[in-house]
């Protein structure tokens, strides 16, 4: 199967002239156009992408102007179906931000539905459940920080009402918020970054009231959140794999990091290597960290701006890295591990079997032990208990994954286990 997209050569070169992006160079450059075929074949997977979830994939697409009409009105389709059938009210405020922001990457039909359903005017009311429910529960938001930033961007991008004594008081880069699991977490400082710029700019521009002292409060902010995102630096990467592309977009936008054509070219090599090495496979991996390999930023957003057509053609190279199996048996240590007390069981399995397929054998075995449950979401499948106890946000508790003591940076459905690897699921905190 072999499907063309486009690629923005028009928006490539207009976007020397866009005032609001710092950095002019740290675009990915013809002759590595291979790699971001790659990121969008992995995008146009529409099993892997259902309902609601597809507004990640929507939004890069937009903002990366790939041109692929039939997929963008299956995701919007998808997107609008799903929200009608459920109840919209159970959205998650983050859930709903990243909907608005796809459908008003850009002038398109979509837009229409964000103002017949009044989306912007819900968002802004989930935004106020999340300061509440922070009030009442320690400090501890409903979701989490990742999301109450992109809260904030949909806020102000779209003209909705948010307060700016709220951001001031609840973006301190020292707020508890920003760590997980006792690291700073670089996604969660990356969109704060891309929110707080927004609102920034908004001051200066006279369209949201704010005193002086608010706008140096959030310059400050910024410029401590951009440090911390710098001093996560590793290799090539800010924090992981996962987390480059919105820290890549921080930097464009609040500092001068890539005006430095090496330090452009040191991140571009990580992520290549990463992307080669099927780092990026699930749609939602793509879908974050593309737009920053275009240049592109979520302040890009703006739903009356034409959504560009552009020249350059795009080929997808269906070349997925399919691992040859051997037929082999292997087998691993799976511990449960709750307040100090483990127990474990040796589990045998397929090579090339995931840690779920582990979790889900280790069940059958003893259910009232190792029985789980889980949700799907962009992801893969999220545990949300074990032993019948549940993961709860206002308590900031979860199961953590890992694999000889160390956190995984994958999900359950995607980490693939080794022999005679140690696996843990650990109730903790974050
Ligand atoms: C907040 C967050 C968490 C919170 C979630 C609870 C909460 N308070 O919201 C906590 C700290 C508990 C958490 C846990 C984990 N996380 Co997390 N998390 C995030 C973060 C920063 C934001 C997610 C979000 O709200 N998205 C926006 C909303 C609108 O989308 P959503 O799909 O509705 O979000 C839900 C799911 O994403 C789910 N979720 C969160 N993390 C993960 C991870 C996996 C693998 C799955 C399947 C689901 C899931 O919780 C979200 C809130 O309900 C993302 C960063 C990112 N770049 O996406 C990382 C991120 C998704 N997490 C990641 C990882 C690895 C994990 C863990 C597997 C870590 C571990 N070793 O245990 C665990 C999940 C284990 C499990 N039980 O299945 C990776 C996933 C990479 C990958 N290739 O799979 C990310 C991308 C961070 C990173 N840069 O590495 N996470
Ligand atoms: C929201 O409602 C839909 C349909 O009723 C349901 O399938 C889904 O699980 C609910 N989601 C949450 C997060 O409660
Ligand atoms: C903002 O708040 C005002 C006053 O409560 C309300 O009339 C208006 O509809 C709100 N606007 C949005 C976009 O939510
Ligand atoms: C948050 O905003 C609400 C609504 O404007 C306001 O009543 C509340 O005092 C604010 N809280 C803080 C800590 O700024
Ligand atoms: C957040 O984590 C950093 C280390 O990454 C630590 O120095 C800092 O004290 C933590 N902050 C909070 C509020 O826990
Ligand atoms: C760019 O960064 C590299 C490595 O970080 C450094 O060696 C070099 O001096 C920098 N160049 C400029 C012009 O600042
Ligand atoms: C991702 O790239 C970094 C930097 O080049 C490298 O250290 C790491 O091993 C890569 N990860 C994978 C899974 O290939
Ligand atoms: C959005 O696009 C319109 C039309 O091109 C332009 O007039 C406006 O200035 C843009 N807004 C922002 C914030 O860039
Ligand atoms: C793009 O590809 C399509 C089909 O592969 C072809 O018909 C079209 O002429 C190409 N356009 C350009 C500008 O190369
Ligand atoms: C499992 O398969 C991988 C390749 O996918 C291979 O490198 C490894 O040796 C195999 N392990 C066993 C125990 O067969
Ligand atoms: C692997 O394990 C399964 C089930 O335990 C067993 O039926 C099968 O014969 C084993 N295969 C090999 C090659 O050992
Ligand atoms: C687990 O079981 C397998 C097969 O029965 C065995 O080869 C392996 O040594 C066991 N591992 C441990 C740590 O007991
Ligand atoms: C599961 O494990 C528990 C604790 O070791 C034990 O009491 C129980 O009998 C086991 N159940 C089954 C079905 O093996």
């Amino acid at each position: 199967m072999r499907q063309s997209h486009q690629l923005p050569l028009v928006g490539l070169l207009l976007f020397s002239l866009i005032p609001s992006q710092l950095c002019q160079s740290c675009v990915v450059s013809e002759k590595d156009y291979s790699h971001l075929r790659l990121l969008i074949s992995a995008m146009d997977n529409l099993e892997q992408i259902r309902g609601i979830y597809g507004a990640s994939i929507l939004l890069s697409q937009r903002l990366a102007r790939i041109q692929n009409p039939s997929l963008e009105e299956e995701l919007s389709q998808r997107i609008q179906d799903d929200m009608n059938r459920r109840d919209m009210s159970n959205l998650t405020s983050g859930q709903l931000a990243l909907i608005i922001l796809a459908f008003g990457a850009c002038k398109n039909p979509d837009v229409r539905f964000i103002h017949d359903h009044h989306l912007v005017e819900k968002l802004g009311e989930k935004f106020k459940e999340e300061i509440k429910n922070m009030e009442i529960h320690n400090g501890n938001p409903l979701t989490n920080y990742y999301q109450l930033s992109f809260d904030v961007l949909t806020l102000c991008l779209f003209r909705g009402n948010y307060s700016i004594s709220n951001v001031t008081h609840y973006f301190n880069p020292e707020n508890k918020n920003f760590n997980l699991s006792g690291h700073f977490s670089v996604d969660t400082g990356a969109v704060a970054v891309l929110a707080l710029t927004c609102v920034k700019r908004s001051i200066s521009n006279g369209k949201i009231k704010a005193a002086i002292k608010d706008s140096d409060t959030i310059q400050k902010y910024i410029e401590s959140l951009v440090h911390k995102i710098q001093s996560e630096k590793n290799g090539g990467l800010f924090g992981n794999a996962y987390s480059t592309g919105e820290a890549m977009q921080a930097l464009f936008v609040a500092s001068d990091y890539y005006q430095n054509e090496s330090n452009c070219q040191e991140t571009l090599d990580a992520v290549f290597n990463n992307i080669s090495q099927g780092v990026f496979r699930l749609p939602i991996a793509a879908a974050q960290i593309l737009p920053a390999l275009l240049g592109k930023t979520y302040l890009d957003v703006n739903k009356t701006a034409t959504c560009p057509q552009s020249p350059v053609n795009i080929t997808d190279e269906p070349v997925p890295v399919v691992p040859t199996l051997s037929p082999e048996n292997i087998s691993v240590i799976y511990c449960v591990k709750i307040n100090e007390i483990s127990n474990c069981i040796n589990i045998t399995v397929k090579n090339g079997s995931v840690f779920l397929d582990v979790m889900k054998a280790a069940q059958e075995k003893n259910s009232t032990i190792y029985g789980f449950t889980m949700t799907e979401t962009p992801w893969g499948p999220y545990i949300t208990s074990v032993q019948g106890i549940w993961a709860n946000n206002n308590e900031r508790t979860y199961w953590e994954l890992l694999s000889n003591n160390k956190s995984l940076s994958q999900g359950a459905g995607n980490y693939v286990v080794k022999n005679g690897e140690h696996l843990e699921i650990r109730w903790a905190t974050y």
